[in-house]
């Protein structure tokens, strides 16, 4: 792993800005680094959906509705399930149950997951070389104010993260290990992005996994965050409300103060031009662009500016 721009990932709002990079930089020179703390096993299959939203989205496949899934996909498998009161809560799709069915088998073969990924990936044709942040088994998890603690799916898709939060926790994370090479990767890189992707529950456990954050915070100079919160709010999920709940100020300056240890250059939106100087007071450079990305060219164009305030 020797490219010289490294992107921290999580799902939709990463994807989107890894769609924008491949367009302005040679793909083969760009490698994404995936969290792994949302994956879940459902019927038995291992589901990693921030790395299928990142490879489907690559790939031009995947559905532009919800921004997860594979576009035109049928549900017969789910309704079949329902049949028999088995969890559709989740909804799998006929084509990406496909996806979860391979990886499943590749594992238990003993492949590990950054292998079954790197081979799932060129399946799709792609060329940026994408990896898990670890092969071991790491869990969000997330503390209710009223049901104690629950798995991160159980907390995002069914209860739609619509239930207060106390806590956050990675489980595994202690003891898993990076990726192989991803280390190294971080040192090498000429850039290292933070896409805007959830702070505390998708970048958190890619920062937790033990040696990623002081490989990130030894390379701070070179790493260049994109603000997930524009405005106040989040795009899209609970980053949010979340931030609020944990005691974070919910703004471009909360994210800044989350960063700071890793990150010397925060991107904000525009509409959040009059907060740049409080950015800058946390002691993070401040770049105001247009940050919010409605297909390929805004992405495309967010990339560029990436990577020029990386270059100085
Ligand atoms: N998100 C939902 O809100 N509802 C779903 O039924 C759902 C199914 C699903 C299946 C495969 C996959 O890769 C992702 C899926 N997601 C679903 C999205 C996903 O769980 C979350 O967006 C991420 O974990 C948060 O980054």
């Amino acid at each position: 792993m020797t490219q010289s721009v490294v992107t921290l990932a999580g799902g939709v709002g990463a994807a989107k800005l890894l769609a924008g990079l491949v367009r302005v930089h040679p793909p083969g020179d760009l490698l994404a680094v995936v969290n792994t703390a949302d994956d879940t096993v459902l019927h038995g299959l291992h589901v990693s959906p921030d790395l299928d939203t990142v490879v489907y989205t690559l790939a031009g496949a995947v559905n532009p509705d919800t921004g997860w899934g594979l576009a035109g996909e049928t549900w017969q498998a789910m309704d079949a399930l329902d049949r028999y009161g088995g969890i559709t809560w989740f909804r799998l799709g006929d084509r990406d149950l496909a996806t979860h069915l391979y990886r499943t088998h590749r594992l238990g073969q003993g492949a590990d997951l950054a292998a079954v990924t790197a081979e799932i990936a060129a399946a799709w044709g792609l060329e940026l070389a994408i990896v898990p942040v670890t092969n071991d088994r790491i869990e969000t998890r997330v503390t209710t104010a009223d049901e104690g603690e629950i798995g991160f799916q159980d907390y995002f898709v069914r209860r739609r993260h619509n239930v207060a939060v106390t806590a956050v926790r990675v489980a595994g994370s202690q003891t898993a290990h990076p990726t192989p090479g991803l280390i190294e990767s971080l040192a090498a890189a000429r850039t290292i992005v933070i896409a805007p992707s959830n702070p505390i529950v998708s970048i958190g456990p890619v920062l937790e996994v033990p040696g990623v954050r002081p490989a990130m915070a030894a390379r701070r100079d070179s790493v260049v965050a994109v603000s997930p919160i524009v405005g106040g709010a989040a795009l899209k999920g609970p980053a949010d409300r979340l931030m609020r709940e944990l005691g974070h100020e919910c703004s471009v300056v909360g994210v800044a103060r989350l960063y700071r240890d890793v990150a010397a250059t925060l991107v904000i939106d525009e509409v959040d031009a009059h907060l740049a100087d409080d950015v800058e007071s946390v002691g993070v450079s401040c770049v105001v662009a247009p940050t919010v990305m409605h297909g390929v060219e805004s992405a495309a164009d967010l990339a560029r500016i990436v990577l020029k305030c990386a270059d100085g």
